[in-house]
Formats: C-alpha cells, structure tokens, sequence
C-alpha cells in the first residue's frame, strides 16, 4: 500500500533487482513470500550480531585499555574466578541462542511445506545444462511437457541479455501460484537456486528433492548451479519467468503437446489464492488440456446422437489427401533425437471428423492451431504409431504416391521402436530414409551424416480394384471440390451455368486420376498450364445427375465438404428442369454459389 501511494506520487516506476549486479553486497529483491521471510530472519539475526559485536568489541576494548602495564602495574596474580560473571557470559548467549532458534525454526518448517501445488515442475541437473518438466500437462500421447534449458554463450548475446545468466529456454511460470519444484540430477550432484526466490536445494542423482515457491509479481528471476559440478558448473544458469496466468495458458498452449481448446477462455478459470492462504485452487492445470468437441462442430451441431464409426477405406482415403508422415530428426545435446508423427489438418469447421478419426485409431489426440482456423489429429507416441497407424495403412493401403513416403516412414517407425536410432548406423539409415520422404532432409543433417545413401523411393502403380467406394469418399472429403461457375452468353441475356466437381492431385498421380475416369465411367482429366497438378474432372449436367448425385447420396461426405454437395446438388437439379433460364431461378443458383466453399467459410 506504502508503496503504491509512493508510486501515484511520485509517479516513479519500481525496477526491481533480480539477478547479481558487480560488486553487490545487499540481497536481491525478493519475489516470493519465502525469500521476504529469509531476509526478515537475517535482519533479526543481525540486531543481535551488531549487539555482540559492540559488546564484546567494547568489553575487549577496554580491557587492554584500562589493564594494560602503563594504566595498572599491579598484575592481579589472583583474580582468576568470578562465578557471577561467569554466570552471566554463560546464561546470556544461551538466551540469545534461543531468541534466534525460535524465528530460524519457524521459517525453516515454513519453507519445508509444500502446500497443496497447483504446478508441479521437475528441475533436473545434467552435466552442464538443465532440463526441466511440467509433468502435470499430460496429453493423449503420454508426453509431457519437456525442455532443456542451455546458457546463452558469450558469443550470442543480444543487448540486453545477462552474461553467463541468459539461457535459451526459461522456466514459465504463473504469478501467485502454489508452485512445487522437484530438484533432481543426471549425473553428479548441481544445485538449483534462484536468489530472488528464496530457492535453494541440492539436486542429488537418485534422489528427488521437493520444494514449494509462490512469485508474487511478474518478473525474470537469475540463478545458478550452486554446487560445483565440474568444467562447466559456472555456466549452467537458471532463468524462471514469471508470467500472469493468461500468458502462461498461451505459452503451454504453444508447447508441442495439445493445446487447451481456445473455446474455453482462460479467464473461466478461478482466480487462485493468496500465498499463504491454506484453501488451494480447483483447477488442477490437467483441466487445461481436455480438447472436447466444441459447439462449431459441424456435423454434432444439427443432432446429438453418436455417429457411426468411419470405414477403414474413408480414413485411408482421406489420409491420402490431407495426412502428412513425418520424420523429424534434430540434435540434442551430443545427440540426436527422432520423432515420428502421423498428421492429417482440416479446417476446424470439421473438428468432429478428426474427432471421429481419434475415435476410429483408439489413439492420438486432436489440436487446434491458435493463428489459423486449422485443427489436427496426431499420433506421435512411438508405440501406437506401430501397433495402430502402420497396421492400418499396411492393410488399406495408400492409392496415391503418398503410399511410398509412408512405407518408408514405416520402416523409420520400425527402427526407433526396436531402439536402433540410439546406433550409429541405425541412426544413418534413418537419416537415409528420411532422405526420400516428403521434402527431405535439411541442410544441418546433411553435413552432420556426408555419407548417407538416400533411398530410393518406390512407384506406386495405382489399380480399379483399389478404389472402393468408401475410399473415394475419403479422398472427395480431403482434396474434392463442388463449385458452380455463371457466365453471360448473348450480351447478357442468357446464362450458362457449369456444375464442376473436381479431384485435384500432383501431377505424379496422373495415373489414378484417369484411372478416376474409368472408376466413375465419366469424366476427364485436365493438366494444369504449370504442368504440376491435374484436375479429374466432371462438368457436365447428364453425368453430374445420373452419376456423381446417386454416387455422394449412396456414400455421403462426412466433412464439411457435404455441405457444399448438397448446394451443388440443388444447382445440378435447377439447371437440369432449366430454372437457370429464368430471373428467379439464376438468383437463387447466385445465392447458393455465394454461400459454396469459402462463402461459407467467411460466414463462420
Ligand atoms: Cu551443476
């Protein structure tokens, strides 16, 4: 409150001190209820200290003054005990001992409690970096929250930036949160202390240490190791920063696991307690992650009842649209690390297909991209790409190209879940194969592996009999496209409308889109000028009535996609009993292309 006077007033802005200045001798500013209580113990202390020290000082003093051989020549030969006095010199530090006890107990089981933690984040030493863990943030994967957190060297240093205390990834942490740290090591013995905080604790390897803190303002606090751990222990520093709680609820959300569905604002949450307060919060943060089916679902919108499970051939169909296989391979430390990942992005108009796709794989979770209106369903836990993805795709293959970057992903899956990535050659031949996938490999791979072969990637030779039906579907859902297109014939007085469907691809599946023409017994295929795509296309209203209507009302779309098929359908039967000639007729064909594809899009 003094403060906050002092500040209208003064119109000052307090900057507080959290990291060692040179030459500094006083504490740093205390951001946490549990440091304020350490230096209020110090300053106790120091009362009784002062007093001691002119005491003795004066006592001392005056002794060698008034005892000495000029003041007194008599040298009392026999004065060599005083039982008051030496009651006195006895009794009295054992009062003093005691008045200090008292206090220093206090705070001492004060700063053991751990009381009822909302966050609970591991901090574990290695040899020199450290790396930390939320481990309440679990998503359907099983993966946690988990970074490694390395110095900034003197090299790289931006204006601004502490040397020897930066680092490249800092703790975040919320404001006024029941915080426990969980202090381990790797391999020798580090400590984890931030000054600022009041945080000091040994991390032992093999041992789990536990400690409470509450940050009561926002701020960036600087630490060290604190216990000489060798070469490098001076240049292993800590950086906590503490943010409010919507800033730390977007920056998790930013992490590699799921983010908590933007439809839950983080304001809903309850705001937590006071620092000491005994009544802790209800959220726990794993509420944070829950990515339920949310109200802009488009198919669970219009009924609630459960839909029917998908076809294993609508999946491969759509995965042969929209899913990427990825390999990501990147250094870590000495090493490297391989992650694998199944993802197939729609936009979140379709958030309950990728819903019914998590329901279908029993696997994976689904997440919503902050910047775009885009949501994805990934599988990246090891084992239940294995057991689950590679089966599937393995018994309803691929049609398109993409079938030949997933059979060697498959193989990469193969070798990191038999644990030959952590060999050498294991490591190059995953390298190789990642080689011949998708875009392949970077730069930085290239030269750390000069001698990898790159495999070389199998043609697929697409077949009738590998087109069902359902696959169709699943792949209309992923890369199809309704459209209409008007245009003034006779200087205005007649319009001709085309009713379009098309399946674009790259032009590497040229093959499957003729073989589109056999499949549907109509249609063409066009090129593109810039030679890169195809479009299979049906355009014309006999085809479109007699075989692509009964064909998407027999096998309907289950993205949103269905809705842009039945607008087109709408149009296909206008034009058919030639409404499109008439005034009426044209304006509704206008208003249901204006409300087709992005249309409606722009509206939601
Ligand atoms: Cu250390």
């Amino acid at each position: 409150m003094l403060r906050f006077l002092f500040d209208t007033i003064f119109m000052v802005k307090v900057a507080y001190n959290d990291a060692p200045q040179p030459w500094q001798l006083g504490f740093q500013d205390g951001g946490s209820p549990s440091f304020e209580g350490i230096v209020e113990l110090h300053d106790q202390i120091m009362f009784y200290l002062v007093i001691i020290l002119l005491g003795v000082g004066w006592m001392l003093g005056s002794t060698i003054r008034k005892f000495s051989v000029h003041h007194n020549q008599i040298v009392h030969k026999y004065h060599n005990h005083g039982t008051l006095i030496e009651l006195i010199w006895t009794i009295t530090p054992a009062l003093v001992l005691i008045a200090i006890a008292f206090p220093s107990f206090k705070l001492l089981y004060l700063l053991d409690e751990v009381i009822d933690p909302v966050i609970t984040v591991k901090a574990i030493g290695n040899q020199w970096f450290w790396t930390y863990e939320y481990s309440d943030y679990v998503n359907d994967t099983g993966e946690t929250i988990e970074f490694d957190s390395y110095m900034i060297p003197e090299t790289e240093l931006e204006p601004g930036q502490l040397r020897l205390l930066e680092v490249d990834n800092r703790i975040i942490l919320p404001v006024d949160t029941h915080i426990r740290f969980i202090v381990t090591a790797r391999d020798v013995i580090h400590s984890f202390a931030v000054p600022s905080l009041g945080l000091k604790l040994d991390a032992l390897p093999g041992r789990l240490n536990q400690t409470s803190v509450i940050i009561n303002r926002e701020g960036v606090f600087y630490g060290m190791c604190s216990e000489l751990c060798g070469i490098l222990h001076g240049f292993m520093p800590i950086v906590i920063e503490s943010v409010s709680l919507e800033s730390y609820l977007l920056w998790l959300s930013s992490q590699n696991s799921p983010p908590y569905s933007p439809l839950q604002k983080p304001h809903q949450f309850p705001k937590l307690g006071n620092p000491w307060g005994g009544i802790g919060t209800p959220s726990r943060g794993k509420r944070f992650y829950s990515t339920s089916s949310s109200s802009i679902d488009f198919a669970t919108s219009s009924n609630e009842e459960p839909l029917p499970p998908l076809h294993p051939w609508f999946v491969t169909g759509l995965s042969d649209g929209e899913s990427s296989f990825i390999i990501s391979i990147n250094q870590r430390g000495n090493g490297w690390t391989v992650r694998c990942s199944y993802e197939l992005w729609l936009h979140t108009s379709d958030l309950s297909l990728l819903h019914r796709l998590q329901s279908f794989f029993q696997v994976g979770s689904v997440n919503l991209r902050k910047s775009r209106p885009m949501a994805s369903f990934t599988v990246a836990a090891i084992d239940d790409l294995f057991s689950v993805i590679v089966p599937h795709f393995t018994n309803y293959p691929l049609q398109t190209q993409k079938r030949s970057d997933f059979l060697l992903w498959a193989k990469v899956v193969e070798l990191v879940h038999s644990g030959s990535h952590r060999t050498e050659s294991g490591l190059l031949e995953i390298v190789s194969l990642a080689s011949a996938i998708n875009r392949g490999v970077s730069d930085k791979l290239q030269t750390a592996f000069p001698n990898f072969t790159p495999y070389k990637r199998s043609l697929i030779e697409p077949c009738l009999s590998g087109l069902s039906p359902n696959w169709i579907c699943g792949f209309t859902d992923g890369e199809g496209c309704f459209d209409i297109k008007i245009t003034a014939r006779g200087s205005g007085s007649y319009h001709q409308v085309e009713c379009r469907f098309r399946l674009t691809q790259h032009i590497r599946d040229k093959v499957l889109l003729e073989l589109f023409i056999s499949f549907f017994g109509c249609g063409k295929v066009y090129i593109r000028s810039n030679n890169k795509a195809g479009d299979y296309t049906i355009n014309n209203i006999p085809d479109a009535t007699n075989i692509l209507v009964p064909f998407f009302d027999k096998n309907p779309l289950h993205s949103s996609k269905l809705l842009d098929y039945l607008d087109f359908k709408q149009v296909v039967e206008l034009v058919k009993s030639k409404q499109h000639l008439n005034p009426e007729g044209l304006s509704l064909i206008r208003t249901l292309k204006a409300s087709m594809n992005n249309g409606r899009r722009a509206k939601d």
